[in-house]
């Protein structure tokens, strides 16, 4: 386990065409090694590599289509000695990102999207493993955004998957949880689970939160294009810190280092 005096940045490398908020800018091979030298430039402690887009509605792209855009990035910025994870729900991709040097696996839905994920996890016990609350594909996900109370609901959906996973043989001590802001969650629940971030930590494992350039910060800024929604994501990445996450998943890197080390030096 990555254990850290201070919150992580996690920076966000979309090798698609259409994730919704860098307009697939990185798509390609040299444009996502060129932007990851950037991030590690500007101190990244974690590149985490997509293939697939997850916003709302989204479609599912074939494993082939997955593997041929992200593996070669991950084997590329493995050798130049970057901490990679694998964004992705497939074990079929994990596994082929493992064997080219990842160290993380962050899986939206869990562990819940492929029932070989758990195995491939139990099999790699020096990986860690991001366990994000998902309730089901992106396509139709919103119509799930339905909570008596969403904190309460989250923490056992979390638990739940853990002790599945557990049971699977995968280690405790592998494990990260994620309350997955924006998945089937309206604002409201964002903001709830924000707020109470300290319940999900209170679970025992370190946290991840990826709030970065999404939607519901817009709506609340008046910011529809997600550039805008920068110093929004900054403000809450500051207070994530101030709470002692583990990491934040982001879009931009030297701004969210800043914050963290401000708080850092704060609280010290
Ligand atoms: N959000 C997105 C993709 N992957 N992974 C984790 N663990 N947590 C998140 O909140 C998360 C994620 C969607 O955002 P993007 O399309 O900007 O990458």
């Amino acid at each position: 386990m990555a254990k850290s005096e201070r919150t992580l940045v996690m920076g966000v490398l979309n090798v698609t065409p259409d994730s919704f908020a860098d307009g697939g800018r990185h798509f390609g091979f040299e444009k996502a090694i060129t932007r990851a030298k950037e991030m590690l430039a500007e101190g990244v402690d974690i590149i985490d590599v997509g293939g697939e887009s997850t916003r709302p509605g989204a479609e599912r792209i074939s494993s082939e289509i997955e593997r041929d855009r992200v593996i070669p990035v991950v084997s590329e910025l493995c050798a130049l000695g970057a901490t990679v994870s694998i964004d992705t729900t497939r074990a079929e991709i994990a596994g082929a990102a493992i064997a080219v040097g990842a160290t993380i696996v962050n899986d939206i839905s869990g562990g819940l999207a492929d029932p070989k994920m758990a195995k491939l996890i139990a099999d790699h016990p020096t990986i860690q493993f991001v366990v994000m609350h998902w309730r089901g594909e992106s396509k139709n996900m919103q119509a799930r955004a339905t909570y008596t109370d969403v904190v309460q609901e989250v923490r056992n959906e979390l638990s739940e998957r853990v002790a599945s996973l557990v049971d699977q043989g995968v280690n405790p001590e592998q494990l990260v949880l994620d309350p997955g802001i924006g998945f089937a969650k309206n604002s409201e629940h964002n903001w709830e689970l924000l707020r109470n971030i300290d319940r999900i930590q209170l679970l025992g494992f370190p946290v991840l939160v990826g709030v970065s350039r999404k939607r519901f910060l817009g709506d609340l800024v008046g910011a529809e294009n997600p550039d805008d929604r920068e110093f929004a994501t900054l403000a809450i990445t500051t207070e994530m810190a101030r709470r002692g996450v583990w990491a934040v998943r982001t879009h931009s890197v030297k701004p969210q280092l800043d914050a963290i080390k401000v708080v850092e030096e704060l609280h010290q």
